[in-house]
C-alpha cells in the first residue's frame, strides 16, 4: 500500500511510504469506513496543527500539508487566504468544508474514516476517561495554561491563585497517569494526541515546574519514541520550531493555594 503526502505552499512534494500489510480486523474496519475527501492541513511548526499531522501518520491516511518551513509570514498568509475570519492552526480543508478545532477535526476523521481506531470501545470503562481527556486538553488545561502565561508575562507570580490554576490542572493529569499508562486508559488513543500540546506548552514555557511531574515526563518520552510521532516531526518541523514564545522567568511557587471563595 502506498501513502501520498504533499508538503509546502510553493510546490507539491510526493512522499511515498510502505505501510505494513493490513490485518483481518483492519480490513473489516476499513470496509466500514467512509471514503475520505481530500484533506489539507494548514500548519505552523510546533502548533496544534501537529496534532492532525500526527493523527494522519498514526492512521496511515493521506493528507496534504500546507506551510512554508521557517517562513511564518508566508505560512500565515496562506492560512489567512483560506480562513480570514478565524486564522488559527489547525485549519483543515476537508473536501470543500473549512474546519477549525483540533478535537472536532480528530473526531470527524476517526469516526468517519478510521472507525474504532485510536479510541477505546464505546462500552469499555476507558471510554469516558478517554473522552474526558479529549476535552480536558483544550477545555481545562490549555485555557488555564494560556491564561496564566498571559498574566504571568506581565507580572511573574509570587503566590498561587485561589482559582484552579495551571499547577492544579497539570497535577490532575499527573495523578491520572499513576493509574493508567495513557490518557485513553490501557492503550494509546487520540486523547494522548490532544494532551501533548498543552502539557508541552505548560512545561516548556515554565508555566509549571516540569520537574514536579515525573509521570508526565515518562509519558512524553514514550510518545517521542513513537514512529508516527517521529514521522510527524520530520514532516511538520523540518527546520525546527518557528516563532516560539519565550519561557516565563519564573513559575508560580508550588504549594498550597489560598482557600477558595465561600460565596
Ligand atoms: N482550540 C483550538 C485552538 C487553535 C489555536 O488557537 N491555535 C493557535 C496555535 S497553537 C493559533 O493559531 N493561534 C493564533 C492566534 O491566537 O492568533 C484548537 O484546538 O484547534
Amino acid at each position: 500500500m502506498r501513502r501520498a503526502m504533499s508538503v509546502g505552499i510553493a510546490g507539491l512534494v510526493l512522499a511515498l511510504a510502505a505501510a505494513p500489510a493490513p490485518t483481518l480486523a483492519a480490513q473489516a474496519r476499513a470496509a466500514k469506513a467512509a471514503p475520505m475527501p481530500p484533506i489539507t492541513i494548514y500548519h505552523l511548526e510546533g502548533r496544534r496543527s501537529e496534532r492532525i499531522v500526527w493523527l494522519m501518520e498514526e492512521l496511515g491516511l493521506p493528507y496534504q500539508l500546507e506551510f512554508k518551513p521557517a517562513d511564518m509570514a508566508a505560512t500565515s498568509a496562506a492560512l489567512r487566504g483560506i480562513n480570514p475570519a478565524m486564522p488559527v492552526f489547525p485549519t483543515v480543508k476537508y473536501g470543500d468544508q473549512v474546519l477549525v478545532e483540533s478535537g472536532a477535526i480528530i473526531e470527524t476523521i476517526v469516526n468517519r474514516h478510521a472507525p474504532g481506531r485510536l479510541t477505546p470501545a464505546l462500552n469499555s470503562p476507558d471510554y469516558p476517561y478517554h473522552l474526558m481527556w479529549m476535552h480536558y486538553a483544550e477545555g481545562s488545561l490549555a485555557s488555564r495554561a494560556i491564561a496564566d502565561y498571559r498574566v504571568w508575562m506581565i507580572q511573574p507570580p509570587t503566590a498561587r491563585s485561589r482559582l484552579v490554576d495551571s499547577e492544579q490542572v497539570v497535577q490532575f493529569a499527573e495523578d491520572y497517569l499513576a493509574k493508567q499508562p495513557w490518557f485513553g486508559g490501557a492503550e494509546f488513543s487520540t486523547a494522548d494526541i490532544m494532551m501533548l500540546f498543552p502539557l508541552n506548552f505548560a512545561m516548556q514555557l515554565n508555566i509549571v515546574d516540569k520537574d514536579q511531574f515525573p509521570r508526565i515526563n515518562a509519558w512524553r518520552a514514550k510518545i517521542e519514541a513513537r514512529p508516527a510521532y517521529r514521522r510527524m516531526l520530520a514532516k511538520a518541523r523540518p527546520k525546527g520550531m518557528v516563532g516560539g514564545l519565550p519561557a516565563l522567568p519564573a513559575h508560580a511557587p508550588p504549594g498550597p493555594r489560598p482557600a477558595p471563595p465561600t460565596r
